[in-house]
């Protein structure tokens, strides 16, 4: 085994469900781990049939199964920095939770409840569980508006409310929470309470119907850059700047909601 190259690489695993049309989950973030030069790991917790136009089937695998894959690749090639997704059941989450007490690297969790079409991802004894277990683990929460309003108990609608939301979440245990407006009207600001400091990034909104994917390859560019070392206001500023030109330069595949572009 090559020592030397074992040292450099930044490795990058996630966690989460598969979409076989390749716009969101694993999918996405294995394109998107590779796009920003990180080796990717991926191991799976649920199958979707899905494609740009809908979700017609969830199949969650068993939680032991799970486990075992990620024991399987983190022992042998430990990863710099993980990512959760679509997690399935309260018990692949507790297993994660308790696989993740021995993590030394940056795990960023993205509290996804449902598809992008509204179907269910992960049901309320499983969110339930994250939100006990799972969070306060998280090195990062990115939460969407929806979720951010969930977590923190009342509607997050503005850049005001994104503010109190963020710092009333982290107070729950994840260290840094990077609360997303890409719902918002006007320009698409995201805020990130980090340390104890809040951070805004914000960009020109596109409009765009082709949007299938957006958080999942968001959160997993912001791990490739954990992965590779860097600070976390500039994992998420590059991250930013990433899915922004993902969003803009989108291929317009498929019947539906079409997949961004990751390259
Ligand atoms: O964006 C959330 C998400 C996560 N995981 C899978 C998905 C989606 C959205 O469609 O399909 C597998």
């Amino acid at each position: 085994m090559n020592r030397y190259t074992e040292f450099v690489t930044p490795v990058a695993l996630t966690i989460a469900g598969s979409d076989p049309s390749g716009g969101a989950g694993i999918q996405a973030d294995l394109k998107t781990f590779h796009r920003m030069e990180a080796y990717g790991e991926a191991v799976i917790t649920l199958i979707t049939v899905q494609n740009t136009v809908s979700v017609d089937r969830v199949e969650i695998l068993a939680a032991d199964l799970v486990r075992q894959q990620v024991d399987s690749v983190v022992r042998d090639i430990p990863p710099k920095a993980a990512k959760t997704g679509a997690l399935g059941s309260a018990e692949i989450v507790q297993t994660i939770a308790e696989a993740a007490q021995n993590w030394t690297f940056p795990l960023v969790v993205d509290p996804v409840m449902f598809s992008s079409k509204g179907s269910p991802l992960l049901d309320r004894a499983g969110h339930e569980a994250m939100v006990e277990l799972l969070i306060p683990r998280a090195t990062l929460l990115t939460p969407n508006l929806a979720e951010a309003s969930g977590l923190a108990g009342f509607s997050v609608t503005d850049v005001a409310s994104m503010r109190r939301a963020a710092e009333t979440i982290a107070a729950r245990g994840p260290k840094n929470v990077l609360v997303k407006g890409g719902h918002l009207l006007g320009e698409a600001v995201d805020i990130l309470f980090a340390d104890g400091h809040m951070h805004e990034f914000a960009a020109q909104r596109i409009p765009s119907t082709q949007t299938h994917g957006t958080g999942c390859t968001y959160s997993a560019a912001i791990t490739a850059e954990l992965a590779k070392g860097t600070a976390l206001p500039d994992a998420v500023a590059r991250a930013k700047t990433f899915i922004t030109r993902a969003i803009q330069w989108a291929p317009g595949l498929g019947h539906g909601t079409g997949p961004l572009n990751h390259f």
